[in-house]
């Protein structure tokens, strides 16, 4: 079996309980092929210090028989490739905000010269019959540096965000660039069949790519096969942390105090494509136009703090501030506040118990990949009185929840009305749809994305045979 090498802008250690879902996804894999996680140590090296050569050391650790190889950037780099061009041009444009996009050459720069490093970096450490698999939008041009120094390897690059539609796309200067990267990959990975058909589009009308199989794309002389493989959440890992002594006291404490009321929960990063103004804004609809929910409905929002050194998150907060201000200062009683917001990270232990004390989430981004706290939320629900998923449907999980009450959160009156529907929704509806979810939450999980994904990048023809 192939050694399985991945590369993302983070690694983080699959035996580490904290690990995220990337690291359980992958941990079996990378353990039975004694793989190695190659990225970004997350430190600034000091620019002043020794010459390039020296500041770009790498850094190996060994967890069990996984390699964790990082290396640290310099002030600039990470200014330019992380800050500037990663999260201040691809993160906006993917997912629409072409209002927050900061265009920049040096950006576009630092973001190819980061790249270059990693390419030359990883190329020390391969061994012939390895088998690579990148990670997310960091990193779309690695397989093409990668290339240029002579690397022949299957790789594969799965996107963790959204594909946008052409004409978005072609905002970004370098997008012709940018998707001409991927044909360097043998397989591209998206979350939703929408991104597939946004990705198709783009190379048919732009790069006159022709059809060359079901899900195999022709053009600057390369073949590419691409695929929806929606991501899954570590479904055990989540009945775990729920069954656990915190898992079960979080619950006990929120179903005690909130036994009057109704609990609504919104789960989030406090980033711009989460919707979170307006899902204030529905919020406080609800209590407008169905005033029985004033001294009853609770919302509690949990904004993780997140990019603080990206100028519009700092916009964003202020607003959620005033807007929940606003509302409690409008609705609430001495007894009773509408919305109760926590801009601070909560224990993912804690998490679980949250989830199934809520009658309702609002899971409501404006545009978002996938949305893993929708399957979470599923997952934590008790089955014999399940809360009930209101769902944007542009999110990728959209696709695969259908049975979830689908929102545009742009129409403030309509997801109001649903929120509305899923609070008095009866227990035999909330049954039959929360059976069908969990039953796809449960089988589509993280493990079967993760197969999924390598059992097509070792069935793609190899490389080297394709040009
Ligand atoms: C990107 C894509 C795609 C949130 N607040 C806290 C906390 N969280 C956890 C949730 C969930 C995760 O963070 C968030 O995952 P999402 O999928 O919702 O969103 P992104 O971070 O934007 O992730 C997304 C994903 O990649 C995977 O491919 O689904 O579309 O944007 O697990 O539970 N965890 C803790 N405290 C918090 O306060 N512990």
């Amino acid at each position: 079996m192939s050694r399985l090498v991945v590369v993302s802008n983070r690694t983080s250690d699959p035996r580490k309980s904290a690990a995220g879902g990337l690291a359980v996804a992958l941990r079996e894999s990378l353990e039975q092929t004694g793989g190695v996680w190659f990225g970004w140590s997350g430190k600034l090296s000091d620019d002043t210090e020794g010459g390039a050569a020296d500041r770009h050391g790498l850094e190996i650790h060994t967890s069990g028989n996984v390699t964790l190889a990082t290396l640290d950037l310099t002030r600039d780099e990470h200014d330019t490739y992380y800050v500037g061009y990663s999260n201040g041009v691809l993160w906006p444009v993917c997912h629409y905000r072409l209002d927050l996009a900061k265009f920049d050459t040096r950006f576009a720069e630092g973001y190819r010269r980061v790249n270059r490093l990693f390419a030359r970096k990883l190329l020390t450490m391969l061994k012939p019959d390895d088998i690579l698999w990148v990670h997310d939008y960091h990193l779309i041009p690695l397989a093409a540096e990668l290339r240029a120094a002579g690397c022949n390897h299957r790789i594969g690059f799965f996107l963790h965000i959204p594909m946008p539609p052409p004409l978005i796309m072609a905002a970004i200067p370098e997008h012709e660039w940018l998707m001409r990267s991927l044909f360097a990959y043998d397989l591209v990975g998206f979350q939703a069949q929408s991104d597939v058909t946004h990705f198709s589009h783009y190379v048919e009308s732009e790069a006159r790519a022709v059809r060359v199989g079901p899900n195999h794309l022709r053009a600057f002389n390369r073949t590419l096969q691409v695929g929806a493989f929606p991501i899954g959440i570590d479904v055990e890992e989540f009945a775990r942390l729920a069954r656990a002594k915190e898992g079960r006291e979080m619950f006990a404490r929120m179903r005690d105090e909130y036994s009057r009321r109704r609990l609504l929960l919104g789960v989030d990063r406090l980033d711009y494509s989460k919707g979170l103004p307006q899902r204030i804004h529905a919020f406080r609809q609800l209590l407008e136009r169905y005033p029985e929910n004033r001294d009853s409905a609770t919302l509690i929002q949990i904004a993780s703090p997140s990019r603080e050194d990206v100028g519009a998150y700092d916009d964003l907060r202020r607003e959620m501030d005033s807007l929940c201000g606003e509302i409690n200062g409008d609705f609430g009683e001495l007894d009773w506040m509408p919305v109760r917001y926590i801009h601070r990270n909560v224990a993912r232990k804690r998490l679980p118990g949250l989830y199934r004390a809520s009658r309702v989430a609002l899971v409501t981004p404006l545009r978002d990949g996938m949305n893993l706290v929708a399957k979470e939320f599923i997952a934590a629900q008790d089955p014999a009185d399940p809360g009930m998923l209101v769902l944007s449907r542009f999110a990728g999980a959209a696709e695969q929840l259908t049975e979830a009450l689908l929102v545009n959160p742009y129409d403030t009156q309509g997801t109001a009305d649903a929120i509305q529907r899923a609070l008095v929704m009866p227990l035999d509806e909330r049954i039959n749809r929360h059976t069908a979810l969990a039953d796809r939450v449960r089988k589509e999980n993280v493990r079967w994305w993760s197969e999924s994904f390598l059992k097509a990048l070792a069935e793609t023809e190899m490389a080297s045979g394709k040009t």
